[in-house]
C-alpha cells in the first residue's frame, strides 16, 4: 500500500502552523539548525525484515492480521513507513527466513520504494526442514567438523544471497554456548567459532564487512561463546580489517555501560553496526527509547563524539538498525516509534556543546558536564525532527497519517486477518 502524495500534503498543511511556531522558537534556542536538518535528512535506519509481523514468547503469539505473507509485501511495508518517515531506507534480512527467490526483481521493487539492502543476516540457530545437521549443541563451536562445516556453508551462502542484492555486510550472531556447567571445553569452542569465521570471513568480497553480534544469555544460560563486547572483540581483531563487532541494545548483562563500550569500540575503529531497541530485563527487544531513553541518548553521545572525532561519516560508516519484535502493538506503528525515537536522540545528542564539555571535563567540573549533557537531552526537538522529514518529503506526524489513513485496516483487507510473517 502507497499513500497518495496529496495526503501527505494535506496532513502537514492541517499542523503546519503549531509545527512552524515550535520550529521557530527551538531555532532561537540553537546553533547550526541548517547544519543539523542537512545530518537528519541523511541518517537512515536498517528495518529487519524479521519484525514486520507480530512476535511472540515461548509462551504465545497474537497475530494482529495483515501480516506481510511473502518478501515482497514485508519490502512494501518499509517502503510505506520510509515514505512516511523518510528515515527508513534500508532492509536488513534474515536467511532462510527471507530467501529472495527472484533476487533481481526483490532488488528493483526495494530500490522502487528507496530501499537498499543492509547487513544480511544468518541462522544457525534453528534447525530449517531437511537440514541434515542438528545445531542443538551448536553451530560454528560444535565438536562435530560436519556440523561445523554445514554452518560455514549457510553464512557463506548468505553472503550469495547479499551479493546478489547489493548488501555489503554479513551479520553473524551466533547461539553458540552451553546450558551447564563442564558441557563445553570454552577453549575448544572459541577456536572451533574463530576457525569457522575465518572460513567465513575468507568467502567475504572485498568491499564486504562482517559483524560480529555478541549476546550475554538465551538460548543458552550458562556460558555464550560469543558473549560479551570483549569476545567479540577478539574474534574482529583476529579475523582482520573487515571484521567488526556489531552492539545490539539488548545484549548486555543488567546495568552494562554500553555508551563505555561503544565509545572504546569506535576508539579501536571496530564498531561495524547497531541494532537498536530497548529492554527492561534481558532481551526484550522491545520499542527504541521506550524504557531507557536517557541511556540511549548518552549512547548517541558517545556515538557522535566518538564517530567525529575518526573522521567518520555518520550516515554511511556505521550499520544502522532496528532489532525489535512487539508482542501487544501493530508493528508497523512500533517501528514508527522507534525510528522517531533514534532521530530523536541522535538530533539531542548533535546539540551538545562538545567544547563546554571538554572544558569542564578537562577542569573536573563534574556538575557543569552533567548540565551539558542534560540540557541537551531536556531540548524538545521534536519539531527539528518534524523539520527534517518534511523537507524530504515525509508526514509531519506520520504515526497519526497511518491511523488516519486506516493502513492497518487496509492491509487486514487485502492480506486477510490471519496472515503470519516469518520472523522472530
Ligand atoms: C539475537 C538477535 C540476532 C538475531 C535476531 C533475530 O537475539 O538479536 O540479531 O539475528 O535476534
Ligand atoms: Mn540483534
Ligand atoms: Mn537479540
Amino acid at each position: 500500500m502507497r499513500i497518495e502524495k496529496y495526503r501527505i500534503e494535506e496532513h502537514n498543511q492541517a499542523g503546519m502552523a503549531a509545527q512552524q511556531r515550535a520550529f521557530e522558537y527551538l531555532s532561537g534556542e540553537i546553533k547550526n539548525v541548517p547544519e543539523i536538518l542537512q545530518q537528519l535528512i541523511a541518517f537512515q535506519v536498517g528495518i529487519p525484515s524479521w519484525a514486520l509481523g507480530t512476535g511472540g514468547t515461548r509462551f504465545g503469539r497474537f497475530p494482529g492480521g495483515g501480516e506481510p505473507r511473502n518478501l515482497e509485501e514485508k519490502i512494501e511495508d518499509i517502503g510505506l513507513i520510509h515514505q512516511l518517515n523518510q528515515s527508513s531506507g534500508a532492509i536488513s534480512l534474515h536467511i532462510p527466513w527471507d530467501i529472495p527467490s527472484n533476487p533481481a526483481h526483490i532488488k528493483a521493487m526495494a530500490a522502487q520504494h528507496g530501499l537498499r539492502f543492509d547487513a544480511m543476516n544468518s541462522n544457525t540457530f534453528q534447525d530449517q526442514p531437511g537440514q541434515k545437521w542438528s545445531y542443538k549443541f551448536g553451530s560454528l563451536q560444535h565438536v562435530n567438523k560436519d556440523i561445523r562445516k554445514q554452518a560455514i556453508e549457510h553464512n557463506i551462502e548468505v553472503i550469495r544471497h547479499g551479493i546478489e542484492l547489493g548488501s555489503d555486510a554479513l551479520t553473524v550472531w551466533l547461539s553458540d554456548g552451553s546450558c551447564f556447567p563442564g558441557q563445553l571445553n570454552f577453549r575448544h569452542a572459541f577456536q572451533n567459532t574463530l576457525e569457522g569465521l575465518q572460513e567465513i570471513y575468507a568467502a567475504l568480497p572485498d568491499h564486504w564487512k562482517i559483524f560480529v553480534e555478541y549476546k550475554a544469555a538465551e538460548p543458552n544460560f550458562y556460558s555464550t561463546t560469543v558473549g560479551d563486547w570483549g569476545q567479540s572483540l577478539l574474534y574482529a581483531n583476529k579475523l582482520g580489517p573487515k571484521a567488526y563487532t556489531l552492539v545490539d541494545l539488548g545484549h548486555h548483562l543488567p546495568n552494562a555501560n554500553i555508551e563505555q563500550i561503544v565509545a572504546l569500540l569506535l576508539m579501536e575503529g571496530k564498531l561495524g553496526g547497531f541494532h537498536f531497541n530497548d529492554s527492561k530485563y534481558g532481551d526484550d527487544d522491545l520499542t527504541v527509547g521506550s524504557i531507557k531513553p536517557y541511556q540511549l541518548f548518552l549512547i548517541f553521545n558517545e556515538l557522535v563524539e566518538g564517530m567525529d572525532a575518526r573522521g567518520m561519516n555518520h550516515t554511511t560508516d556505521l550499520g544502522w538498525m532496528i532489532d525489535a519484535s512487539h508482542n501487544v502493538k501493530d508493528p508497523l506503528e512500533d517501528l514508527l516509534q522507534s525510528v522517531e525515537a533514534i532521530m530523536i536522540t541522535y538530533a539531542q545528542a548533535l546539540l551538545v556543546d562538545r567544547k563546554k564539555l571538554l572544558a569542564a571535563q578537562q577542569n573536573n567540573d563534574v556538575v557543569t558536564a552533567q548540565e551539558i549533557l542534560q540540557q541537551a537531552f531536556r531540548t524538545d526537538v521534536r519539531s527539528l525532527v518534524a523539520a527534517a522529514r518534511i523537507q524530504a518529503g515525509g508526514a509531519l506526524n506520520p504515526l497519526a497519517l497511518y491511523r488516519a489513513e486506516k493502513v492497518r485496516e487496509h492491509l487486514i483487507r487485502e492480506r486477510g486477518a490471519k496472515t503470519m510473517a516469518t520472523g522472530l
